[in-house]
């Protein structure tokens, strides 16, 4: 079965609208190629759109339903050959009548708390397809529920935290200080973790015009000094003109500290914004001042923890009183051990600048790091769909998945609650890839085989898809028709079929249609609609709303035809911090003081080690050692969407010698006799991987990055052990632990390893050829 598939003759076809998280497009074949070219409204498209053209007929498609042998011959059970098995191809009506079989006896035996469908994944823009919400609306219906995860890789340790102290994750990234406000308003962004652009090209929904960029060149214009604390020079464009302030990842709470202290210290902190707006300072002052601990958290104590001179954080300081200042911090600081502290410190850090809530100023959480944020909301709703009622209230914060799956029943923290893992069976996943997002491979590779059966939709051969037992192949977003939108993005997209669906393919909606109807619920699921019946269903929503507001309300005939529909745009002019500085009594904090929680009783009071009761200094478990002794930022990447389309044309062009490029110092590289080009190991106590070494000094001495999305391709020795990932899979390096007992979130970012030239024969890159399969006699 794995004898190329000829591409079907594409006749030439005009052009026709489409849209991803990374931007939207028209799409057009010509001379039997795909075009994709940008939104001629985006004033800076993102590369990433180049992709899709080498991709809807790429080998490693899935082409046909697939079981993995051991389990087609050994029936469901744990089994430590996922990974490592072959495939067998079979029908549509037979994996459909296994798979209904197989999920009414883990229903009949275990119940719906047997079945994980979390399914944590990005999936693709489109609102109806959207493969998470159809997967649960799935088990909702056929099963009455599924154990669920919660919180996300994104924002594990942020939206947990942010609650207890401000509001809501959505109130302090989404719907805060906005670049209009930036450009004319704000003197510094202090910027920790920068404004990486290629970040900010990315939105789940769709992004239709890329404006960052230039709103960063017109306030650096007028003045605005954008200060990038990170480890990567990169995490700015050249546009914002930025100084670049290289502090050792990790550290960033020390840096904070220092600079409130000697804000405090000079007496520049704003005392009557801290006493009338503020909860908690005193506890929080006693700490920053050591009089218990008998050390003050200054410039002198924070100097060598961040590798910076004090006078450089002095200078800094200096930087910040009687302007409008805005403090930002990207996700990637809280995707870390004691991720919570960097949100909460910043959030104090602008606090005692007197600065939340003013129009530029204050703290605006994860600005800049997804195209979301710094907009205004649009003012009518935009598609999605309902997922029905989840009867199972056992959840998990999402990085706890292989904890889950290797420690059934045992207890765990979460956000003051003691709670337990569940004991699961089977595993349902639909948009999205653990084998990208999920830390320390090797041990996710052991959580995985515990299940009796681990079912995966996909477009590609992931490596979850190559874990999975079955595999069921989904069209992808260009496929099918949809309604690309995102609530911050001021255009509704008719995403048009641009292709017919690849070999077997079918839309994950049909999928469940027809897996529901052997359960004996297609009407729950579908409600008799097709489709396209759904498409005209939820862009209702959105037209009603237009007509209820006196705007022109397009039928959706009208909007598919012109290919994309503007919304209205309200002005959240600083949302609920703008609202509770202009009336505090009035408009209070959805916190328990209805202030800003500098410390919080309700934290303390869960007492753990791991996150007190306020924002505190403390040292990563997980640093440099002299066995290893490089701080790996495994960051996003510039190239893709995560481990999206990493097969895609534009991603596979800035690879070399068909591996993931890892940036090293030169001193670092010189120090271990590594040249441009070289391929390097990059190794740890968990594992390894391989990667090509590039030479900069745009990144700081002591730091290697490598990049996260490079398809996992382990190698393996003669008994079958994991030697190392052939592509640079940098999870295979990092570390599976929570943040804190609080938020449990990923702590994937950084990790310390060593990296050597690596001399040994380069095992042939197989993470893009399909796995062996054979077809199902008769
Ligand atoms: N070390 C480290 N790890 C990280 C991070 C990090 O910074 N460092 N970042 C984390 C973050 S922030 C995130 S958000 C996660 C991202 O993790 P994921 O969201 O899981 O990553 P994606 O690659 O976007 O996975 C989406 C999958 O859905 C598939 N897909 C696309 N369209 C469809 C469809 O229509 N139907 C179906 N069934 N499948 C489809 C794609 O082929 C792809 O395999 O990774 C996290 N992991
Ligand atoms: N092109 C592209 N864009 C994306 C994504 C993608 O996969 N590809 N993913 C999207 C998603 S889902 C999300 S959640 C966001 C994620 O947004 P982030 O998590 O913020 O993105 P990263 O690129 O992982 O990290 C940003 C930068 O933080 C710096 N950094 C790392 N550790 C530290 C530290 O300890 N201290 C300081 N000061 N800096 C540090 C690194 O240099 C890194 O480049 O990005 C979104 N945008
Ligand atoms: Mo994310």
């Amino acid at each position: 079965m794995n004898a190329p598939v000829l591409p079907p003759a594409r006749p030439d076809t005009d052009s026709k609208p489409h849209s991803a998280h990374w931007g939207v497009f028209s799409a057009a074949w010509k001379d039997g190629a795909l075009k994709v070219l940008p939104y001629p409204g985006d004033p800076d498209p993102n590369p990433l759109i180049q992709n899709f053209t080498n991709a809807l007929d790429h080998p490693v498609r899935v082409t046909a339903p697939m079981v993995r042998r051991g389990w087609l011959e050994r029936g469901p059970g744990p089994d430590a050959s996922r990974g490592r098995d072959d495939y067998v191809q079979v029908t549509w009506d037979h994996a459909l009548d296994l798979l209904a079989a197989e999920l009414q006896r883990v229903k009949d035996l275990h119940g719906a708390e047997g079945v994980f469908g979390g399914s944590y994944g990005w999936s693709s823009a489109g609102r109806f397809h959207h493969a998470q919400s159809q997967v649960h609306r799935f088990l909702n219906t056929a099963l009455g529920g599924y154990v669920r995860s919660v919180n996300s890789y994104s924002a594990g340790a942020s939206g947990v935290i942010l609650p207890h102290i401000l509001g809501s994750m959505d109130d302090v990234a989404r719907r805060n200080v906005t670049w209009e406000q930036i450009v004319p308003h704000t003197d510094v962004v202090l910027a920790f973790g920068g404004m990486a652009l290629k970040n900010s090209r990315v939105a789940s929904g769709g992004i239709s015009r890329h404006i960052e960029r230039e709103s960063m060149r017109q306030a650096a214009a007028r003045g605005c000094r954008f200060i990038n604390i990170s480890p990567l020079s990169s995490d700015f464009p050249e546009d914002a003109n930025a100084q670049w302030v290289q502090a050792v990842p990790g550290t960033d709470v020390a840096l904070m500290l220092a600079l409130v202290h000697h804000v405090v210290a000079n007496g520049w902190h704003d005392q009557a914004f801290l006493a009338e707006f503020c909860d908690g300072w005193e506890g929080f002052e006693d700490y920053l001042m050591g009089r218990q601990d008998g050390q003050a958290k200054d410039a002198n104590w924070a100097a060598p923890l961040c590798g910076l001179p004090a006078a450089k954080i002095t200078e800094l300081a200096h930087l910040l009183p009687g302007k409008r200042v805005l403090v930002t911090v990207s996700h990637s600081l809280q995707r870390a051990e004691h991720g919570e502290q960097p949100v909460w410190m910043a959030a104090v850090l602008a606090a005692a600048l007197g600065q939340l809530g003013l129009p530029g100023g204050g703290y605006a959480y994860a600005l800049g790091t997804l195209a979301h944020y710094g907009k205004r909301s649009n003012a009518v709703p935009v598609a999605s769909l309902p997922q029905g009622m989840n009867g199972v209230k056992d959840f998990i914060p999402v990085a706890r998945i292989a904890d889950m799956l290797l420690h059934p029943g045992q207890p765990f923290d979460y956000n003051g609650k003691r709670m337990r893992y569940p004991h699961i069976r089977l595993a349902y996943w639909a948009g999205g890839n653990p084998f990208h997002h999920h830390q320390d491979l090797k041990r996710l590779t052991r959580a995985f085989a515990t299940l009796d059966t681990f079912i995966v939709h996909e477009i590609g051969w992931t490596a979850t898809a190559r874990h999975a037992d079955i595999v069921l192949p989904c069209t992808m977003t260009l496929e099918r028709e949809d309604i690309g939108g995102s609530a911050t993005d001021p255009l509704l997209v008719a995403m048009h079929r641009i292709a017919a669906p690849n070999a077997q393919a079918r839309d994950d909606y049909d999928i469940f249609a027809d897996l529901s109807d052997r359960l004996g619920t297609r009407d729950a699921f579908t409600e008799g609609r097709t489709s396209g019946e759904w498409l005209r269903h939820l862009y209702e929503r959105t037209r009603s709303a237009l007509q209820d507001q006196g705007l022109e309300a397009p039928s959706f005939e009208q909007f598919w035809e012109r290919g994309e529909l503007p919304l209205p745009q309200q002005d959240d002019d600083g949302g609920i911090l703008r609202a509770f500085r202009d009336d505090p009594t009035g408009k209070p904090l959805p916190t328990p003081s209805g202030k800003v929680q500098i410390s919080s009783q309700v934290i303390a009071g869960f007492g753990y080690a791991d996150c007190p009761g306020h924002p505190a200094w403390l040292p990563p478990e997980d640093a440099p050692t002299p066995d290893y002794p490089l701080f790996l930022v495994a960051n996003q990447p510039a190239t893709r969407l995560h481990s999206q389309l990493d097969f895609g044309a534009h991603s596979v062009s800035q690879k070399r010698q068909d591996r993931e490029v890892c940036t090293l110092h030169p001193q670092d590289a010189a120090a271990r006799g590594i040249a441009e080009g070289d391929i390097v190991r990059l190794f740890n106590a968990r594992g390894a991987c391989l990667a090509s070494a590039t030479l900069s000094t745009a990144i700081m001495p002591g730091v290697a990055q490598l990049p996260t999305g490079a398809w996992y391709d382990p190698v393996t020795d003669a008994s079958g052990n994991v030697v190392l990932c052939g592509h640079g899979n940098p999870n295979i390096l990092t570390r599976d632990v929570g943040t804190s007992s609080l938020a449990q979130g990923c702590s994937g970012q950084l990790t310390a390893v060593q990296v050597e030239r690596y001399d040994g024969v380069l095992p042939p890159m197989r993470a893009f050829d399909p796995p062996r399969a054979v077809e199902m006699d008769g």
